[in-house]
């Protein structure tokens, strides 16, 4: 491709409402322009990079056995309100009328579209299992889209659906995907992590996230650092503490603690450290169940948590007046002892291993001290509640610690049981002519924000650095003095040496200065560059440059093309 005849509208200036790197790098390099909030022309660049991922998905989807199909965008409403989602989503869900009044949505994603694909053909347990997938937009009117194609409101996805004749057959399916995502993310490049995560309102049984680590990741994903256990904060688990039973109980009394309303005010008051108190919350079900909720004092409650533990749709934070008519106490001084009204206390599990605490006594500027669980009180019960912090124990293997990561989340895989089959009634008959339900798994990945997170990983100050299975092109050869024709006619025949062994070559024969060309070329990352300038020339040779490690050769025009196959060659083979 000659850069003169293509079209990359590189831009020097860090444009002011791109907030993370990989949204300034996309636009500043000419890959993206944005056309409306979180909605995006793919310029010819960044078109490349995303049709170069694709292919990798589609490949490892292929080997897989997922079958490709395409669906349309625009859903009927009727769907979504047999599924019972119509009605549960709010504005993420962008609905219209057609010319008929009739309902639609744009799909921002497609589990009640298959499923009725599904429910229509296919009927024997001969035909699973089967999985279908489709590289296709999607849309979800986010309310903040922000950071380009990484929290976008329209965004291609892959998303797959599979379809089983029971669990344990979804379970395979499931580590069939599992896989070739692990595929997937090793072939770009990537460092990621397939962590543990929540199903969310997708519902379902267990899914996994596929993280790539960056300080600009939205997600908070913990690892242990002897085994494989890796989970989404909001699901991650740590290994319960150890209970102490040395010391002896203390009378309980109730003590003075004026004003001090928050747990480090109590603590410092009463001269302990926060983990020698109890914080006290009070949670609502937004249709009139209350629930109290209590952690150590150095502890978070995980709302997620509490929120699958309750089995509640919605969960927000109590309202004045609630915790006042339930407890008597204004917030600061709450606990379990001494309700106005009764109400379910859920304990976190390291409350269990704490002696001689003190709590709030439910009296304004009152707290109670040296409580102790059993003797002065039960809770409902104990739950895991609160977020795991670096430093804890893994909960699955002897020895490791957690260490926390930033994460974005790329892939997202599900286990969803009968919840969509079940709703849309698609059934099969067994080999005993007996109908059953279908087993399904969904699985997607964010196209668009894969191309973002690898950018987020691979850049320096000067711009991208492509992983070179999904760079725009494989190398670019820059010919420094256009006038000088040996230098052209010989960028002009590594040009198409190259071209020729099937190497997707950038040839930069703009009438520029060699500092632009240098600036742009390193700034929309293509791995490689040959520089041919009419000093190396003379001696017959040509600059190799290594855009990640800036690593320079001079050599030849021939060992030259040999070097780029070979390297081009050896990063596209760790496919297999
Ligand atoms: C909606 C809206 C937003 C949504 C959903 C539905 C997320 C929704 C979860 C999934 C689950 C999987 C198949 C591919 C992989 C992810 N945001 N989810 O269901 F109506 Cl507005 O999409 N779907």
């Amino acid at each position: 491709m000659l850069y003169s005849r293509y079209f990359i509208p590189t831009v020097k200036e860090t444009p002011s409402d791109a907030e993370v790197i990989s949204h300034q790098l996309m636009l500043r390099a000419g890959m993206i322009r944005k056309l409306a909030a979180g909605i995006y022309n793919y310029l010819p660049l960044g078109l490349r990079s995303i049709r170069k991922f694709e292919s990798i998905v589609r490949e490892e989807m292929n080997r897989a056995d997922a079958i490709e199909m395409l669906m349309p965008s625009v859903q009927p409403a009727e769907l979504w309100q047999e599924s019972g989602r119509w009605q549960f989503y709010g504005k993420e869900l962008l609905r219209f009328k057609d010319r008929k009044d009739g309902e639609f949505c744009m799909g921002p994603t497609h589990e009640e579209v298959i499923t009725d694909m599904v429910r229509r053909e296919i009927k024997s347990y001969r035909q699973m299992p089967v999985n279908f997938y489709q590289i296709q937009t999607k849309f979800r009117d986010e309310i903040r889209p922000r950071f380009g194609l990484m929290r976008g409101r329209e965004f291609i996805m892959k998303d797959a659906y599979s379809f089983d004749v029971d669990s344990s057959a979804a379970d395979q399916s499931y580590e069939k995907m599992y896989n070739a995502y692990q595929r997937i993310f090793e072939r770009c490049g990537l460092n990621f992590r397939a962590v543990e995560a929540d199903t969310g309102s997708i519902g379902g049984s267990s899914s996994h996230e596929f993280m790539v680590l960056a300080d600009s990741g939205e997600d908070a994903i913990v690892s242990c650092d002897a085994c494989r256990y890796a989970a989404n904060v909001e699901k991650a688990e740590a290994r319960p503490f150890q209970a102490v039973t040395s010391t002896e109980q203390l009378p309980l009394q109730k003590t003075a603690t004026p004003d001090m309303k928050t747990i480090a005010d109590v603590a410092a008051f009463l001269g302990l450290t926060a983990d020698k108190t109890i914080k006290t919350l009070v949670y609502s079900s937004g249709s009139g169940e209350h629930v109290m909720a209590i952690l150590r004092g150095d502890h978070e409650l995980n709302e997620i948590k509490l929120k699958n533990s309750l089995g509640w749709d919605e969960i927000q934070m109590a309202t004045e007046e609630d915790i006042l008519s339930i407890t008597g106490s204004p917030v600061g001084f709450l606990g379990p002892l001494g309700l106005k009204e009764k109400v379910t206390v859920i304990a976190d599990l390291a409350v269990q291993t704490m002696i001689n605490v003190v709590i709030g006594a439910n009296e304004k500027d009152m707290h109670l001290v040296n409580v102790n669980l059993g003797r002065d009180f039960v809770p409902d019960r104990f739950v895991d509640l609160r977020n795991v912090e670096a430093g804890d124990a893994c909960p699955r293997c002897e020895s490791g610690k957690l260490e926390m990561w930033r994460g974005i989340e790329v892939g997202h895989v599900f286990k969803l049981g009968t919840k969509y089959s079940q709703a849309l009634n698609a059934t099969y008959l067994d080999a005993d002519g007996k109908e059953q339900v279908i087993f399904m798994g969904c699985y997607g990945i964010g196209i668009g924000r894969t191309v973002a997170a690898a950018i987020e990983q691979n850049h320096d100050e000067n711009g991208i650095i492509f992983p070179l299975p999904i760079a725009p092109f494989h190398c670019s050869v820059v010919a420094l003095n256009t006038k000088d024709k040996g230098v052209m006619a010989a960028a002009e025949e590594i040009y198409l040496k190259l071209e020729k062994l099937g190497i997707e070559v950038l040839f930069d024969d703009r009438d520029e200065r060699p500092g632009v060309k240098f600036k742009d070329n390193d700034l929309i990352g293509i791995p490689l560059r040959i520089v041919v300038g009419s000093k190396g020339l003379a001696d017959g040779n040509v600059e190799l440059k290594i855009r990640k490690t800036g690593e320079v050769l001079l050599l030849p025009i021939e060992a030259a093309i040999e070097q780029i196959r070979q390297l081009v060659a050896s990063a596209l083979t760790c496919e297999d």
